[in-house]
C-alpha cells in the first residue's frame, strides 16, 4: 500500500460524521498515512499528539460590512493553501455542503486536479436536500466529487431520490475504534450513580433534535418502568433537552431518568446499559447502535434510514416502526426479563460488530479508494 497525504475536511464538534472523520484520520496515521485535517477547530477526539496528524485550522474573520462570516470561503482558501503547501495526494470531505464545494474550489484555486472523495452523513442529503435554496449546491458538490460514498445504502437511495445526481455512490458502512467501545469492566461506575444493582439500565445517546423522537424514548421508558426496576440513561444535549426534562417530570420519572449531559466516556456507560434505544425519524446510519453493540448492548431501533442495515431483528435487537411505544417497550420489557435472550442478543451485538463493520474492513474499502484515485493519476 502506498502512503498518501490526505487532507481531511469535516465539522470537527460532537457529532457522528465528526468522529467517522476523526477516526478514520487516526487509524490512516496509524498505518503510515500522512494526515492533514483542515477545520474551523482541531477535532474533539484528536486527544494526544500523532506525529504523522496535522492540523490546519480555518480562521474565520468578522467584518461589519458582512451579515455572516465567510466561513466557506475561507476554508476553501484554506484548503487551497494547504493543497500546494504540504503536496496532498488527495482531500477526504464529509458533507456535500459545504465541504465538497468547498474542496471543489479551494482544488481549482491551487490550480492541482488532485481528487475529491466526498462522504454523504445524512443530514446534508435528508434535512438540507429538500431546500431548494441548497439543492443545486449539494449536487454540484456530488457531481464534481471525483468519488461520493454514503454511509448506507439508504442514504445512498435517498441520495438518488431527491438529488437526482448524475454520479455513482458507493456504500461505505461506518466503524468504531473496537479498542475504545469493548466490553469492559465498569467497577462501581453502577453503584456510583445511585443505579441498584438489580436494576436495569436504558441508554439514549443523541444531540436531542427533533428528528431523534425523544418523546418516543420517554413513552418507551414510562411503560417499561411501571414493569421493570430500571434506570433511563439520557446522554447528549441539545435543543429538544427543555422540552424533555419537562416530560420527564410530567410523567413523574424524575427519580428514574438521569441526564448526564455531553459525556466522553461513552464505552463505560454502554458497559453499565442492557439495552439502548433509537427512535429516530431520520437516521442515515445511526452509529451509536454500533458503539453500543461493540460494548454488547443490543438495540431497539425505528425501521427508517439505515437503522435496519445494522439492527437484525432477533440477532442483536429489535426493530420497531417509527413512533409505535408500545412495541418498543414490550421489546425492552421481554429483553430485560428474559436472561436467555439478552445473552443471545448480546453475542449477536458483538458479533454484527467483528462481521460487518469492523474497522480494519472498512479502512481497507477507503484505501482502496484512494488507490484507485491516485491511479487515475
Ligand atoms: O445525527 C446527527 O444529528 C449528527 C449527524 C452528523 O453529522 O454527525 O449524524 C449523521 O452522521 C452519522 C455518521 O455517519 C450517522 O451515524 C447519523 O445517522 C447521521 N444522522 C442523521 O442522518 C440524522
Amino acid at each position: 500500500m502506498r502512503k498518501m497525504k490526505i487532507g481531511i475536511t469535516c465539522y470537527p464538534t460532537v457529532g457522528g460524521s465528526g468522529v467517522i472523520a476523526t477516526e478514520l484520520g487516526k487509524m490512516l496515521a496509524e498505518k503510515g498515512h500522512e494526515v492533514h485535517f483542515i477545520t474551523s477547530s482541531t477535532p474533539f477526539r484528536l486527544n494526544r499528539l500523532y506525529p504523522n496528524i496535522f492540523s490546519h485550522q480555518v480562521e474565520v474573520n468578522s467584518y461589519s460590512v458582512f451579515q455572516y462570516a465567510p466561513y466557506d470561503i475561507a476554508l476553501a482558501t484554506k484548503i487551497a493553501e494547504v493543497i500546494k503547501n504540504e503536496q496532498l495526494d488527495l482531500m477526504h470531505v464529509h458533507y456535500a455542503i459545504p465541504h465538497a464545494v468547498c474542496a471543489i474550489l479551494g482544488r481549482a484555486m491551487a490550480g492541482s486536479n488532485i481528487g475529491i472523495v466526498t462522504t454523504l452523513h445524512g443530514t446534508d442529503i435528508t434535512v438540507l436536500g429538500s431546500d431548494s435554496s441548497l439543492k443545486e449546491a449539494i449536487k454540484y458538490g456530488i457531481e464534481k466529487s471525483d468519488v461520493v460514498t454514503a454511509v448506507s445504502d439508504s442514504l445512498r437511495d435517498q441520495t438518488y431520490d431527491l438529488i437526482k445526481p448524475d454520479k455513482r455512490i458507493e456504500t461505505i458502512y461506518n466503524f468504531v475504534d473496537e479498542r475504545e467501545y469493548k466490553v469492559t469492566n465498569t467497577g462501581s461506575l453502577k453503584q456510583d450513580l445511585g443505579i441498584g444493582e438489580e436494576e436495569k439500565v436504558l441508554i439514549h445517546v443523541s444531540n436531542f433534535r427533533n428528528v431523534k423522537r425523544v418523546p418516543d424514548i420517554i413513552d418507551t421508558f414510562s411503560r417499561v418502568q411501571k414493569q421493570v426496576a430500571s434506570k433511563l440513561l439520557l446522554v447528549g444535549d441539545g435543543p429538544e433537552m427543555g422540552r424533555t426534562v419537562q416530560q420527564v417530570k410530567d410523567l413523574g420519572l424524575d427519580k428514574h431518568v438521569l441526564f448526564l449531559g455531553k459525556r466522553d466516556n461513552l464505552s463505560e456507560l454502554y458497559n453499565i446499559s442492557d439495552i439502548k434505544l433509537l427512535m429516530s425519524e431520520k437516521e442515515a446510519f445511526g452509529l451509536v447502535l454500533l458503539e453500543a453493540m461493540a460494548c454488547g448492548v443490543p438495540c431497539i431501533g425505528t425501521n427508517i434510514g439505515g437503522i435496519p442495515e445494522i439492527i437484525e431483528p432477533g440477532q442483536n435487537g429489535y426493530l420497531v416502526e417509527l413512533g409505535d411505544v408500545e412495541k418498543a417497550a414490550a421489546y425492552t420489557i421481554r429483553m430485560l426479563t428474559d436472561e436467555k435472550e439478552r445473552e443471545m442478543l448480546k453475542n449477536g451485538s458483538l458479533e454484527t460488530v467483528k462481521q460487518r463493520f469492523n474497522s480494519t474492513t472498512i479502512l481497507e474499502q477507503y484505501e482502496a479508494v484512494y488507490e484507485r484515485l491516485l491511479d487515475r493519476g
